[in-house]
């Protein structure tokens, strides 16, 4: 009961709170809490856009447990693109209407920093409109560490991404999160950047004016403390980050503690009371960047060497994205990413506290549900059908949350 009076008069929740959902039965009153804020932030829109994945390679120097997707330079699979690869799936994303590339790939140990810099100068010539999101805070460290020798610092970091910026890159993914937790990181992927290395990474990233994701990868050897000291991380260092950007639009701050207990000012996103539409910072309201939205990754064992452990399931999920779209309460957006979980599942998550169904796909390389290919693709249609059943209005977007108007492939950005 408390904890729903805090989250119906727009208070920020405790990790205590926090816990005590993962520990309530009541998944459906949950559900219930995760709409009510979804809807106070995002009304009664579903944002979905139209996008391409590139995944350039996956020959990668980590070996992450959970991962199916690295592979070493000699083994059955490994492939790396071209930049003739490249070019041609830019113009197969401009040629079908993409708003977005999403670009991840493995820590590749040869291929030398101009590779990334030649691979968005060619997409930016290539696909002038399409916004380049590409990159996870591991493959930045990654780069920082071929450019030059001693650039891993934060001033390394730095470098790189202005480099990238330069070259045509337009924010950051959230991949490469996992769990921020040492004992998480030792077991599953040793040798992987830290979570505070990620974190910053992102914070450098706002910092150039770059926007960013965040995903939370679960269900595997982590508990229930580290996925909600997961979100408080997140959290925390949106509250920094936006804090500015609140006070110069009249957001009144409340008070939250971090995870080591000590007092900071929180942003928690509402409007001018808790039945209007919130405030949201946008790219152009905003100085830095910013967190945009917390995409929760099921564990999917398949092919990764802890295929031994089950993976969550259905009501765990729904469970889990309850919880961050309440913790979270100063990011925009939650999505329901439907490769990892199913259209169907999907469809579900909208109704429990996203807000956000992701894009049309087409190839994606890094995870397949239940022996599916790469390719996996959804059309616009199915999206639109997806949000309209659950009882939601689709409105496409850019990656940077901007309302689309489209005339078959041809897109702009709305004013
Ligand atoms: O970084 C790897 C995770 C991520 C598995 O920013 C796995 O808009 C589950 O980051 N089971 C890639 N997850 C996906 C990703 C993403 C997806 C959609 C949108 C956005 C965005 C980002 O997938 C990896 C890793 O954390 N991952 N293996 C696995 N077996």
């Amino acid at each position: 009961r408390p904890i729903i009076d805090r989250v119906v008069e727009g208070h920020r929740l405790s990790a205590d709170d926090g816990m005590v959902l993962f520990n309530t039965p009541d998944v459906w009153t949950l559900g219930v809490m995760a709409d009510l804020v979804r809807r106070r932030i995002n009304g009664d829109v579903v944002w979905y856009n139209v996008n391409r994945h590139l995944n350039y390679s996956n020959i990668c120097a980590l070996s992450c447990k959970f991962c199916a997707f690295h592979r070493k330079r000699d083994d059955d699979g490994a492939y790396e693109y071209s930049l003739d690869d490249i070019r041609q799936e830019a113009l197969k994303a401009t040629e079908s209407g993409a708003t977005e590339m999403h670009i991840v790939g493995g820590l590749h140990p040869w291929l030398p920093f101009q590779y990334y810099l030649d691979m968005l100068v060619a997409i930016t010539e290539t696909a002038p409109q399409v916004h380049i999101k590409a990159f996870t805070a591991v493959e930045i460290v990654h780069l920082a560490r071929i450019a030059k020798k001693g650039r891993e610092g934060d001033e390394g970091i730095r470098w790189v991404l202005r480099s990238l910026k330069e070259a045509g890159l337009g924010s950051l993914p959230g991949g490469g999160a996992e769990v921020f937790d040492d004992r998480v990181h030792a077991e599953t992927h040793r040798g992987k950047i830290s979570g505070d290395r990620w974190l910053d990474v992102h914070r450098i990233a706002h910092e150039e004016g770059l926007n960013t994701n965040a995903t939370m990868l679960y269900g595997h050897v982590e508990s229930h403390a580290d996925r909600i000291r997961h979100m408080q991380l997140l959290r925390q260092e949106q509250d920094r980050t936006l804090r500015d950007w609140a006070i110069d639009h009249g957001l009144s701050l409340q008070s939250s503690v971090d995870h080591e207990g000590a007092a900071h000012d929180a942003v928690v996103l509402h409007g001018p009371d808790t039945t209007a539409p919130a405030l949201q910072p946008t790219p152009e309201s905003c100085a830095t960047g910013y967190y945009q939205t917390l995409i929760p990754l099921p564990f999917i064992p398949d092919d990764s060497e802890l295929q031994h452990l089950p993976g969550p399931m259905g009501l765990e999920n729904l469970r889990t994205l309850c919880i961050a779209r309440l913790m979270l309460d100063n990011f925009p957006h939650i999505k329901a990413f439907w490769i990892m979980q199913t259209l169907d599942m999907a469809q579900l998550m909208l109704q429990h506290g996203a807000d956000d169904i992701d894009g049309t796909v087409v190839w994606y390389d890094i995870t397949k549900v239940e022996g599916a290919g790469t390719h996996q693709e959804v059309t616009v249609r199915d999206l639109q059908r997806a949000a309209r059943e659950a009882g939601f209005r689709p409105v496409e977007r850019d990656t940077l949350y901007r309302p689309v108007s489209r005339d078959g492939r041809s897109w702009s950005v709305d004013d």
